[in-house]
């Protein structure tokens, strides 16, 4: 680890990395080991490593999968979720694995609802970011965890940070943070390996041999993310360490209220008509809007088979929230 200065064999690396992120969830008072935390797991190497490293540290841990039904050549939802069944037979087997299919749920898979609604112009990362963000905060929410762990490394809030910086797009980089509270029917947002390089996690991922996807969602090839990816591993190679100074810099900065967050009334939050999430919109929130959920929840079962599913979900608690972390997930 050239910006660290440090070498390490295996078995202390597993050691050095676990007690590093021991130290990220204390910095930034992420959770508790007396609170339950939801482990958003996709089959990378990520949240896999991160689902292993919070149940060593003795963190009570559950997993939520959100099966898109993004397949290709690669059968890459098939095979994202049998190595997170796999990983969970192994290395978490007393942990509950929660899964949520959006197409028995909602009725069409994250391709089809790319194709059929406007949002992202038939790109499915817009329709697949809005989906997610919504399906794992409202778990969250719902069943009373106190946190929402996603495995967001070091190259991810880097690149997102330099994309919202080249944008001046300063709501976003108020809300970019290792910790987002909680707020009204928002699930409190963590990310414990921000500060890690991708390379590290990967590293870990293999020193505890841990069989995660390797390829990439199809739909990520060309993406923006990664292009700026691109670019901060060139100046990472010039410089060793300038993705960690840049994110850890800026983490100064927005902690000396350079990027003062909106205040409540300037994001006036409101309940949305279908679901009763809060949202920003009027009427239904993007999620309702984009998946066409047209009636309140009691008139479910006269609108088929999407809106039965999300009502049966939706009896569980009325308070269900619309994530307002817009970094990608
Ligand atoms: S899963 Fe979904 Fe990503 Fe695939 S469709 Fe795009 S957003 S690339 S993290
Ligand atoms: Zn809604």
């Amino acid at each position: 680890m050239r910006h660290h200065k440090l070498a390490l064999c295996a078995p202390h690396y597993g050691e050095w990395f676990v007690v590093s992120t021991q130290r990220a969830i204390e910095k930034y008072k992420m959770f508790t080991r007396a609170e339950r935390v939801l482990v958003a797991v996709s089959g990378g190497k990520d949240s896999l490593a991160l689902w292993d490293v919070l149940t060593r540290l003795g963190y009570a841990t559950d997993g939520l999968y959100v099966g898109l039904g993004i397949q290709g050549e690669l059968a890459y939802s098939d095979q994202s979720l049998a190595r997170i069944r796999e990983f969970q037979a192994q290395h978490v087997p007393d942990a509950t694995l929660h899964i949520v299919d959006v197409q028995e749920t909602y009725g069409k898979t994250i391709p089809e609802i790319a194709r059929a609604s406007s949002r992202g112009h038939g790109k499915p990362c817009s329709a697949c970011g809005l989906t997610k963000r919504y399906v794992m905060n409202r778990l969250a929410a719902e069943r009373g965890y106190a946190a929402l762990a996603t495995g967001h490394n070091l190259d991810d809030e880097a690149a997102v940070l330099m994309q919202n910086t080249l944008h001046w797009q300063t709501g976003y980089l108020a809300r970019q943070a290792p910790v987002l509270e909680a707020g009204e029917g928002l699930a409190r947002k963590v990310k414990p390996f921000c500060r890690f390089y991708e390379r590290e996690t990967a590293a870990y991922a293999m020193v505890r041999d841990i069989n995660y996807v390797y390829d990439e969602c199809p739909h990520a090839v060309g993406n923006l993310t990664n292009f700026y990816k691109t670019l901060l591993n060139q100046l990472e190679a010039q410089s060793p360490g300038a993705k960690l100074q840049f994110y850890t810099q800026f983490l100064k900065a927005r902690r000396a209220g350079f990027f003062d967050a909106p205040s409540s009334d300037q994001i006036a939050l409101r309940v949305c008509d279908v679901c009763g999430q809060p949202t920003t919109a009027p009427g239904r929130c993007a999620f309702c809007r984009m998946w066409d959920v047209a009636a309140p929840p009691n008139d479910a079962l006269e609108l088929g088979n999407a809106l039965s599913a999300q009502d049966a979900w939706t009896a569980a608690s009325a308070r269900v929230a619309e994530n307002m972390d817009l970094s990608d997930l």
